[in-house]
């Protein structure tokens, strides 16, 4: 089995992004599994062009993707991605569509097709706060899941995958007011048991109330 793990590039103000930061650290194989991680831009559509090149020539079993949530506390698996792009700030190319489609040929929305529950579970269990997230915003990593399920649904109808957000790393939050950080090593170990709980529940997600009040 192979199971291809992206991260981003550092944008905004920051000049670090942790998602990649962890991604670059996870080991070669986990369990019988090759791992092969890739960094992309924050750049709106190259993202997607450069997944989809990574999934022709790669052909992995598995595509989870990553990217930093500043201001979330937990490792967030993320269980749907929108098709629309509304960016508040602008890309690392100056792009910022407002209220735009991914794709005008692609579903409203499409479903993580990885068990997101067992992933959950699974990273809570070692004592790492974690959560299934409902969405993940409008921004370039809401739009790279969608992309990635859009070329599922398209093109790569046996790869599985989502996206799961982390939160800043405490260097980044030390001139930031209450803002909630996780250790670097945590979310590598956090990012591990995920794709641990993916490559063990191939046939399906487990039934536990991991649902959201709002
Ligand atoms: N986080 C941003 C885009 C890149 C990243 O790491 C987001 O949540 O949309």
């Amino acid at each position: 089995m192979k199971v291809l793990v992206t991260g981003f590039t550092p944008f905004g103000v920051e000049a670090i992004n942790p998602s990649f930061e962890a991604v670059k650290a996870l080991p070669d194989k986990i369990d019988q599994a090759e791992i092969i991680t890739l960094e992309v831009s924050t750049v709106f559509h190259e993202s997607i062009e450069i997944l989809d090149k990574a999934i022709e020539i790669n052909k992995p079993d598995i595509v989870i993707c990553v990217g930093q949530a500043g201001g979330r506390f937990d490792i967030t698996v993320e269980r749907v991605a929108i098709n629309i792009d509304d960016a508040r700030i602008a890309d690392n190319k100056g792009n910022q569509p407002i209220d735009e489609p991914i794709f005008s040929d692609g579903q409203p929305a499409y479903f993580a097709n990885v068990p997101i529950k067992a992933m959950v579970e699974k990273i809570r269990e070692s004592g790492i706060p974690a959560s299934v997230s409902n969405s993940a915003g409008t921004f370039v990593c809401n739009h790279i899941m969608y992309g990635l399920m859009y070329l599922i649904d398209k093109k790569y109808s046996n790869v599985r995958g989502t996206f799961i957000h982390v939160p800043f790393i405490p260097q980044q939050v030390v001139d930031k007011y209450n803002a909630p950080s996780m250790e670097l090593n945590l979310i590598t170990k956090a990012l591990k048991l995920a794709l641990q709980a993916a490559i063990e529940n191939a046939t399906g997600d487990i039934k536990t109330a991991l649902g959201s009040i709002c």
